[in-house]
Order: C-alpha cells, then structure tokens, then sequence
C-alpha cells in the first residue's frame, strides 16, 4: 500500500536537481562570510523579496526568533495573532529568549487582524506600560487554512502601525504560496513589511533552511543574534545549493498543490460526516473536522496508509511536492472509507445506549 504523507509541506525531499547542487556546491566559512553558494542565495533572496539584505537561518523558527531578537528589547510587547505559529508553535521562544510579552489580537478565520484592534492594542507612554515595538503578521496563514492574506490588507496594518515608529515583521514561511495565489511577484506582496522570514524547507521541497530578509543594517543585527543563537554554520553552501535551485525552480509549481488541496477539499466536503468549507482553501492546507471522534478518525486514517495531523480542532492535511493528483485521490477514497467506519460504529454506539430509535 502507497503511504500517503498529508502531515506537512515540511516532509519534502530534495529534487535530484537539488542533490546535484549540494554535490557541486563551492564552499566557504560562512561564518567569515566567505560561503559563495550561501552569498549567492542571500543575494537571490533580497532580490526575489525586494529587500536590501538577507540571511541564511536554520529554521522558520529561528528565523522568527533572529528577527525578533534584532527588532526587540527585552520587556518590549509584540502584537500577534490570536492564532500565529510564533504564539502557538514556537515554544514560547520569542517570551524565554528574547524577552518580549506577546499581546494578542485576534485574527479572523483568514488570518487577518482588524487594523481598528491593532491599535487599540497599541501601548501609550504611560509609566506602567511596556513600549509596543513589532506586529507580526502571517501569510500564507497556517491555522487558518493556508489563507493568503492580500497586499492591501498589509497596507492597512502598515498605516496603523508605521506612523507610531511600530515595525511589522511577517513570518512568510509559506509567502511564496501566497504570490503564487495572488499571481503577484513577492517583492509586490511584502513591500509594506519591513523585514521577513521564509521557509526553504516547506512547499519549496529543501532540506533545511530559512532566510531572513530586511534592510542590511537590519540583517547584520540579525547575523550577530544569529550567532548568539548558535545558528552560525560554516560550509552552509551545501544547504545553500538547495535554496539557489528552490527559487529558480520550485516556486511557480507551487500552483499544482493549491490545485491538488482545492480537489482535496471539494472531495472531502460529499463526504457524510465531515465538515469543510473548501472555498477556504486557497493554498495547499486543507483543514476540517469530523464527527465523532477526530483522534479515531486519524488513527484510522493511519492505518489505512494517509497520515496527517491535527490543528485546532480540526484535521490537517497539506498537499507538497511529493503529492499527485492520484494521492488525493486515493487519500479522498480512503477517507471516505474511515468515515463510513466511524458512522456506522456511532449509530452501532447510540442503538446499545437506546439512542436513535423512533
Ligand atoms: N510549521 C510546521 C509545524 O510547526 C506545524 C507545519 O508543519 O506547518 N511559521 C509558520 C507559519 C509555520 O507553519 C512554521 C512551521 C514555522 C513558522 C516554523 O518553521 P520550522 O518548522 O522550519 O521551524
């Protein structure tokens, strides 16, 4: 039986393309500066992204974490997201590390902050207050089903919070899967935040790696808390290699996948017993929830050779590289299957209880 892996865009494997680069790689001490490969790739990246600088990082999560340490003083307050991957998903870091309070707003069901809330949120002098210096926002959303969140709508956030010397930092992991959407070049998507952080190593199928993108004096901030971090590497090129060929060659294919999770999701919505608005997914996450039991749907899931993950209180399943339309298909037959179980061992369940007779 095929496995399916629906877990994340993160379980990617290298192209051979990719594999070939890492052999090839001419190397250096990155940590003089020295690594062409990884020279190149910043390069490439503060030109894809519109910024003046970039920075190889290990992770989406250190990525967020640099950025805030180079942004932040400790016992600054960041506004977030109600449901952002560096509240929910990066292990306090921004609180244990760099020392900022987070104060969360909400966002709505795509990822958006009302402009009006965020400057509510906003500190005034007061002696009590901690100084408000970072928005984060977050797009392509996770929690929020992928939702791309548009350049207007980071202009209006931008107008509350610029004026008040209040810079935004974007956690992009997936940014790319957002301009594939918009059909707009990145530099166009972000030209109102001030610094970001995208993910090689999700849709865009690289081992390792993230990039840090801002202005230089920004970035050298950034390199040295990068150090600080333990995230110097040496002859990174090998990782760099990758990212080169990712951003000439993995970024507009992205489209199949959001092809792939709109199929994905409209299949799942003619499946009795489980709940999803596919008009929600735009990109490659595919996010809904089940009746009965959703452990017992996923384990089934499992078993039957489809492994994804929970988010929220939903299931999560995400569409990548390693992905063909037949896998969706496929995974939308085996979930019917587990589905039908799940119905039938709940209308077995409620008849033993005297339930659901007439
Ligand atoms: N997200 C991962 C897991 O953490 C759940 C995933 O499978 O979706 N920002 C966003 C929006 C992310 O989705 C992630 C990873 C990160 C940051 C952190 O990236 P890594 O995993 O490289 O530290």
């Amino acid at each position: 039986m095929r496995v399916i892996d629906l877990r994340s865009d993160t379980v990617t494997l290298p192209t051979p393309e990719m594999r070939k680069a890492m052999y090839e790689a001419e190397l250096g001490d990155d940590v003089f500066g020295e690594d062409p490969t990884v020279n190149r790739l910043q390069e490439m990246a503060a030109e894809v992204t519109g910024k003046e600088a970039a920075l190889l990082v290990s992770s989406g999560t250190q990525g967020n974490l640099v950025s805030i340490l180079a942004r932040c003083h400790r016992g600054d307050e960041i506004i977030v997201g109600s449901d952002a991957h560096i509240f929910l998903g990066e292990v306090g870091g921004a609180a244990a590390l760099a020392g900022v309070q987070l104060r969360l707003v909400s966002n709505d069901e795509h990822g958006m902050m009302a402009p009006q809330a965020v400057r509510e949120a906003i500190r005034g002098p007061n002696i009590h207050n901690p100084p408000t210096t970072l928005l984060c926002i977050e797009n392509t959303h996770n929690r929020c089903s992928g939702a791309v969140v548009t350049p207007d709508q980071i202009a209006s956030l931008a107008a509350v919070v610029h004026p008040q010397g209040i810079s935004i930092h974007l956690d992009g992991a997936r940014v790319f899967n957002a301009a594939v959407y918009l059909e707009l070049p990145v530099k166009e998507l972000v030209k109102d935040v001030d610094d970001l952080s995208f993910c090689l190593s999700k849709g865009l199928a690289c081992p390792v790696g993230s990039l840090i993108c801002g202005t230089k004096e920004f970035v050298e901030r950034a390199r040295k808390w990068r150090k600080v971090v333990g995230g110097g590497m040496r002859q990174a090129g090998i990782i760099a290699a990758c990212g080169v060929v990712a951003l000439q060659t993995m970024v507009q294919r992205l489209a199949e996948d959001h092809e792939n999770a709109h199929v994905l999701a409209e299949g799942l919505a003619h499946v009795p017993g489980v709940h999803i608005n596919p008009r929600r997914v735009q990109t490659n996450i595919v996010i809904f929830t089940v009746d009965g039991s959703r452990e017992e749907f996923v384990a089934r899931l499992a078993e039957g050779g489809v492994k994804v993950t929970t988010s929220g209180d939903g299931i999560r399943m995400v569409t990548h590289y390693g992905i063909m339309r037949q896998d969706v298909e496929e995974a939308l037959v085996r979930a019917a299957k587990v589905a039908r179980g799940q119905a039938s061992a709940g209308s077995i369940a409620s008849l033993s209880h005297g339930k659901g007779r007439a």
